[in-house]
C-alpha cells in the first residue's frame, strides 16, 4: 500500500516509556511493571504492553492510506480513512491479552519456546472505531451472514509488517465471518485508543480489535481484509497460538490436530506484589486483575494466604463508584475487573489468586497440567511468595 510501508530494520522505531520491561528489543516486546497495571482501570497507552513480530510500519501519507476489501465478495473496494470515519463510531472497552502472558512461569516448570512474559502482557483500553460488521455491509455482506454467495466463510486480516516467521511476509490472522458480521461481537476496525489517535506501536492508522479473543487475532497496521473460504493459512494461525496437551513435544507435534486458539480462558494475577516480596507483618492489600474471554464476566476472585488451603473473596470493580455485576449490561463485558482484599499476614507464606468466570470456569491449580510446548495460556493459580521480616525491615 502506498500510504503504509514496512521497514526491514529497526532504525525507525517509535519512542517508548522507560518504565516498560523489555523482553525482546528487536522485535520490540515489552510489558509494564505489575504495579503499573493496577493504577487505573483503563491502561494508559504508554504502559500498555507492546507485542510485535517485526519492525513497526510507517505511514508516509495518510491521505493515500487505504484498506482493500477483497476475496469472495461481489464488490471489492478500497476504503480510505475518510470512508471508515464516516461509519458510525463505536467505543468498546476491551482487554487485550497476549496468549503468551505468564509464559516465563510456565517455562520454569519445563522449557517452552517463545518470548518470556511476566503477568503484564495485557491491558485494558477504550478502543474507538467502526464496527467490522458495518464495514462488511459496505461490500454487500449483510449483518449476521455466516457465508457469502461465493462461499466466503472467514475474514482474513493482512498487515504489512515483515515477520521472520512468515519468511519476511506480513502478519495475518482470520476470524469466522459469522463473528465478523455480528454487531454484538463488537469486532472493531479501531483508529483510536483511549480517545487518542492510535499510535504506531498499537497499529496506526488502523487495527482490528477482536474482543474476548487472544491478542494474536487483533491484527495491527491493517492493509487488506480478505473474505476467504477456509481459515487463514498464515504461520500465526496454523503453526503458532494453538493449544496442545503436555504430552506433545517438538518431535511428535502435528499442528493440524489442534484449532487456532480464539477465546482466552479465565485468568487472574496479583499485581501488588512481586515474586518473593519482603513485607512487614500486619495488614496487606492484595490487588490485581481478573479477566475471561468470550465476554464472560468475572463472578468471583478467590484469594488464599495459606498456599491454597483456605480462601477469601476479593472485591471486584471496573469503574470507580459503580458496583461490578458480572452479567450486568452496565458492566464492560469484554474488559477485566480489578480486585482487592486486605489480609493479615503474620509469617512468610504463599499468596494465591484464582478467578471464576460467569460460566463457572475456574483457573487450574497447577501449571504442569496445562503445560504446552509453545507456553501459551498459562492461567494456573497465580502464586506469590512473601517473606515476612519482623525486624530490621
Ligand atoms: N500486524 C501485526 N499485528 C499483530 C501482531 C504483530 O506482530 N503484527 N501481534 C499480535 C499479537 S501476538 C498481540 S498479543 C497483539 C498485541 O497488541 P499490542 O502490541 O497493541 O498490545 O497484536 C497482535 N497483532
Ligand atoms: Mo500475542
Amino acid at each position: 500500500m502506498p500510504g503504509l510501508t514496512a521497514p526491514s530494520d529497526y532504525a525507525r522505531e517509535p519512542p517508548r516509556h522507560p518504565c516498560l520491561r523489555i523482553n525482546s528489543k528487536e522485535p520490540f516486546n515489552a510489558e509494564p511493571p505489575r504495579s503499573g497495571l493496577i493504577l487505573s482501570y483503563v491502561t494508559p497507552v504508554d504502559l500498555f504492553y507492546k507485542r510485535n513480530h517485526g519492525p513497526i510500519p510507517l505511514v508516509e501519507d495518510i491521505e493515500r492510506y487505504s484498506v482493500s476489501i477483497c476475496g469472495l465478495i461481489d464488490t471489492p473496494r478500497e476504503l480510505f480513512m475518510g470512508d471508515i470515519r464516516m461509519l458510525p463510531k463505536y467505543t468498546v472497552t476491551a482487554t487485550l491479552q497476549c496468549a503468551g502472558n505468564r509464559r516465563t512461569a510456565m517455562s520454569q516448570v519445563k522449557k517452552v519456546k517463545g518470548v518470556g512474559w511476566d503477568v503484564s502482557a495485557l491491558g485494558n483500553a477504550v478502543w474507538g472505531g467502526a464496527k467490522l460488521a458495518d464495514v462488511l455491509e459496505l461490500v454487500g455482506i449483510p449483518k449476521l451472514a455466516s457465508t457469502t454467495k461465493s462461499g466466503g466463510k472467514h475474514v482474513e486480516f493482512v498487515s504489512v509488517d515483515k515477520c521472520k516467521e512468515e519468511n519476511g511476509g506480513p502478519y495475518k490472522a482470520s476470524i469466522p465471518l459469522s463473528q465478523a458480521t455480528n454487531p454484538t461481537a463488537e469486532v472493531l476496525l479501531a483508529y483510536e485508543m483511549n480517545g487518542e489517535v492510535l499510535n504506531r506501536d498499537h497499529g496506526y492508522p488502523l487495527r482490528v480489535v477482536v474482543p474476548g479473543v487472544i491478542g494474536a487475532r487483533s491484527v495491527k497496521w491493517l492493509d487488506s481484509i480478505n473474505v476467504i473460504a477456509n481459515e487463514c493459512q498464515g504461520f500465526f494461525m496454523q503453526r503458532d497460538y494453538k493449544m496442545f496437551p503436555p504430552s506433545v513435544n517438538w518431535d511428535n507435534i502435528n499442528w493440524s490436530t489442534s484449532r487456532p486458539q480464539m477465546d482466552f480462558p479465565v485468568q487472574s494475577a496479583i499485581c501488588s506484589l512481586e515474586d518473593v516480596n519482603a513485607i512487614k507483618p500486619g495488614k496487606v492489600k492484595i490487588s490485581g486483575y481478573a479477566v475471561s474471554g468470550g465476554g464472560r464476566g468475572i463472578e468471583r476472585v478467590d484469594i488464599s494466604i495459606d498456599g491454597g488451603k483456605s480462601w477469601l473473596q476479593a472485591s471486584r470493580y471496573q469503574k470507580a463508584g459503580i458496583p461490578y455485576v458480572s452479567d450486568d449490561l452496565n458492566s464492560d463485558k469484554w474488559a477485566w475487573v480489578l480486585f482487592e482484599v486486605v489480609v493479615d499476614i503474620s509469617s512468610s507464606t504463599t499468596i494465591v489468586a484464582k478467578a471464576v468466570d460467569l460460566a463457572a470456569n475456574v483457573q487450574p491449580e497447577k501449571v504442569e497440567d496445562i503445560w504446552n510446548l509453545r507456553g501459551i495460556l498459562n492461567t494456573s493459580w497465580h502464586q506469590v511468595q512473601v517473606r515476612v521480616g519482623h525486624s530490621n525491615m
